[in-house]
């Protein structure tokens, strides 16, 4: 069985030799071939299942690091802003490592799910006005003047741990993909993968390098307008973010890469969602969706080669929020009768 993130990559994560294991083990995430989506593309499509880590998202990758971190260096409280998953994700590791959890969160934005989550965990959970942008600079200024250490993606542990998903699918597929595609919210992520498939082609553990495809929603696009967005507007409420903390990490990955960074719009990101779970079987919440929607538009485009080996990072579970998912389906089939009415409604 899998154990924790860090035994498996600690020679090439951040931790100090002392640094404790607060671990929920994480990581080790399905790769999952996407039959039906790959005939229609033209391409062999995996999808990376980060809804599978232990609070539903691949935030616990760069919590773990993060957490011990912090817990190997005294720390007694910690703190981050969020659209939701680094929340309910910093909330459990808080509980876990004994430590004092506080999440900022914009107030009504963030999914039912998550909340639940940060609450749960028994995390201060502050709701504020403003959006995640106005929470993010709050935390900042906080732990500059307090003792509370921030687990936002500006923590490098947090990229640390996350590149770690970089080298898991190099792991699986015995080198690098052509193209590796995710959303892209306040860009940590596309940071952290790059990193990881970087590292690895240098230690000689891949061949060549993926194109990195970021996934922005059209009211939240940032990086694809090339300036801050004041008021971020999507379904999409993981990546509802208007000034993006890692816009250069982001960007380097686009460049170095040959990659793009493009954005879709919500109708596209909810038909995505709806189309991966009819065909595929598998719930991925909106924000997730995003990359996908994308990669759709790119092969009508025709700018993804044929027989490509192509990667999309589901980021996190469908069950996050359900009022995504509930708002964009037929309701159930309310049946007052027997065996035979109910066959006839099932047309059979
Ligand atoms: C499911 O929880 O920013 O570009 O505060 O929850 O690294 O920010 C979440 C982001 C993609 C974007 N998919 O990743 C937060 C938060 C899901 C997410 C992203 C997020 P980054």
């Amino acid at each position: 069985m899998p154990g924790p993130l860090i035994e498996r990559y600690r020679e090439r994560l951040s931790l100090a030799p002392g640094d404790p294991v607060v671990s929920l083990n994480e990581g080790s995430t399905p790769l999952v071939e996407a039959p039906v989506i790959s005939e229609r593309v033209g391409a062999s499509v995996y999808l990376k299942l980060e809804g599978a880590n232990p609070t539903g998202s691949f935030k616990d990758r760069g919590m773990t690091v993060a957490v011990s971190r912090a817990k190997g260096a005294g720390a007694e409280a910690i703190i981050c802003a969020s659209t939701g998953n680094t929340a309910a994700s910093a909330a459990a590791y808080a509980a876990r490592a004994g430590l004092r959890g506080v999440v900022i969160v914009p107030e009504g934005k963030i999914a039912i799910g998550k909340l639940a989550q940060a609450l749960i965990h028994g995390a201060r959970v502050i709701q504020v006005l403003g959006n995640f942008d106005a929470a993010l600079n709050m935390a900042r200024v906080l732990v500059e003047r307090y003792p509370v250490t921030l687990v936002n993606s500006v923590n490098p542990h947090r990229i640390e741990g996350q590149k770690t998903a970089a080298f898991e699918v190099v792991d699986v597929l015995g080198d690098a993909p052509d193209y590796v595609l995710l959303p892209v919210g306040n860009a940590g992520n596309i940071t952290a993968y790059w990193k990881g498939f970087r590292e690895y082609h240098a230690a000689g553990r891949a061949t060549r390098l993926p194109r990195m495809v970021g996934a922005q929603a059209e009211g939240a696009a940032p990086i694809v307008n090339g300036h801050p967005v004041p008021h971020p507007k999507t379904v999409a409420s993981a990546i509802r973010i208007g000034n993006p903390a890692s816009w250069e990490g982001a960007t380097t990955a686009r460049d170095e890469s040959g990659g793009v960074i493009a954005a879709v719009t919500d109708t596209e990101i909810l038909s995505a969602q709806i189309r991966l779970a009819n065909s595929e079987g598998l719930f991925a919440e909106p924000a997730s969706a995003a990359p996908l929607a994308l990669l759709f538009r790119l092969v009508r485009e025709g700018k993804i080669e044929k027989d490509s080996i192509t990667v999309v990072v589901l980021t996190g579970s469908g069950l996050k929020d359900p009022d995504a998912a509930l708002n964009n389906v037929e309701p159930p089939i309310e049946l007052d009768g027997d065996a035979r009415t109910l066959a006839k409604v099932l047309k059979l």
